[in-house]
Formats: structure tokens, C-alpha cells, sequence
């Protein structure tokens, strides 16, 4: 049976933490869907089209990883798209309590799909998009922590 995991997440913008997860989540499962949500408690740079190029252009190379967006819940689009596993990253205690949170009421909603949590490359435990935003924002460098496509659409929006 082909293994499926869906990545889910902002990605507002993608950053080399997430492509980290992405890249290691690619070696386990055989197939890796990389789905981008509108997570409401956050208002986003880049609208859902951005995000999905910017995805698309970062991932080209990577043979079983495809792109998708999608409006609604994690476990019905899982399901729909016969994943197994949900992919998250881990970085600090502080993401423990949100993704508990999260994984229990997915748990809930749907118990035959399993999250795998992994934890970041220490180099980049402090990542997040947020932070490169805020950087970005002010000029500094980002080259070391986003792919140069992401860079050059981050200067554009600042
Ligand atoms: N190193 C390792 N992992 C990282 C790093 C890093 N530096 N940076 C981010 N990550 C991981 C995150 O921990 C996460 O696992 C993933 O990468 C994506 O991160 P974000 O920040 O882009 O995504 P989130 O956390 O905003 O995504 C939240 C979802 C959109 C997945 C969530 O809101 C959701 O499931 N929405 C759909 C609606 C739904 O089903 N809701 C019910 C859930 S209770």
C-alpha cells in the first residue's frame, strides 16, 4: 500500500525549517502531499496562490512531493486524499502544547490517521515565518534562511 502523509501548514512564507520537514518526511513516507491552510488566528503576507507558487518552485525536484491547497478541515482532506500520516515539526516545548491541542481534537475527528512529530534541525530551532517577515521587513539578511525564490518575493512585498 502506497504511504501518504499530508504536511499541513501555513507556510506563510516557506522557510528551510519546513523544508527540512518536508525533505526528511519525503525519505520515510512515499508520498508527501504539502497542503497549504489559511490558519485563521493569523493574517497572512502572501495570499494562498503566493504561497502555492512559492511551494511549487522550492519542491520542483523532489520527485513524491506535490503542492495542494484546501478551505476546510486536515481530517476530511486527509481522507479524501487516503493519507495515513500527518507530518508535523517540532521546534520548542512552547509548539508542544499547541500541537497536543491540535492533535488530539484531529484525533478525535478521525482516529485511523496517525501525526508523526519530528523534531527540527538544530540549526533551525529558532525558524519560523513570522520571524523572517520581521526581519525581512527591516532588510536584513534571510539568505541563509529561506530559498532564494521566497527571498526574492519577500524583498518585493517590503
Ligand atoms: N523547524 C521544524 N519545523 C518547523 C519549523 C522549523 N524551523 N518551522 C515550522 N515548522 C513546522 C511547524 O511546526 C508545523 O508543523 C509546520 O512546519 C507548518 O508550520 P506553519 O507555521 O506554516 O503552520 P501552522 O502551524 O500555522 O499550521 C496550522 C494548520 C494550518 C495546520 C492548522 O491551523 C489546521 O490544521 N488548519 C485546518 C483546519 C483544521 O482542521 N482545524 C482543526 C485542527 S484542531
Amino acid at each position: 500500500m502506497t504511504k501518504v502523509a499530508i504536511c499541513p501548514g501555513s507556510f506563510d512564507p516557506i522557510t528551510y525549517g519546513h523544508l527540512d520537514i518536508i525533505q526528511r518526511g519525503a525519505k520515510v513516507f512515499d508520498h508527501i502531499i504539502v497542503a497549504v491552510f489559511n490558519n485563521q488566528s493569523k493574517a497572512p503576507l502572501f495570499d494562498v496562490d503566493e504561497r502555492l507558487a512559492l511551494l511549487r518552485e522550492v519542491t520542483k525536484d523532489m520527485d513524491n512531493v506535490s503542492v495542494d491547497s484546501c478551505d476546510g478541515l486536515l481530517m476530511d482532506y486527509a481522507k479524501e486524499k487516503n493519507a495515513q500520516a500527518i507530518i508535523r515539526g517540532l521546534r520548542a516545548v512552547s509548539d508542544f502544547e499547541y500541537e497536543m491541542q491540535i492533535t488530539s481534537m484531529n484525533r478525535k475527528l478521525n482516529e485511523e490517521i496517525e501525526t508523526f512529530f519530528m523534531m527540527t534541525n538544530n540549526q533551525y530551532s529558532f525558524l519560523s515565518s513570522s520571524i523572517v517577515k520581521e526581519v525581512a521587513k527591516y532588510r536584513a539578511n534571510i539568505s541563509d534562511l529561506v530559498p532564494p525564490p521566497v527571498e526574492k518575493a519577500l524583498q518585493e512585498k517590503f
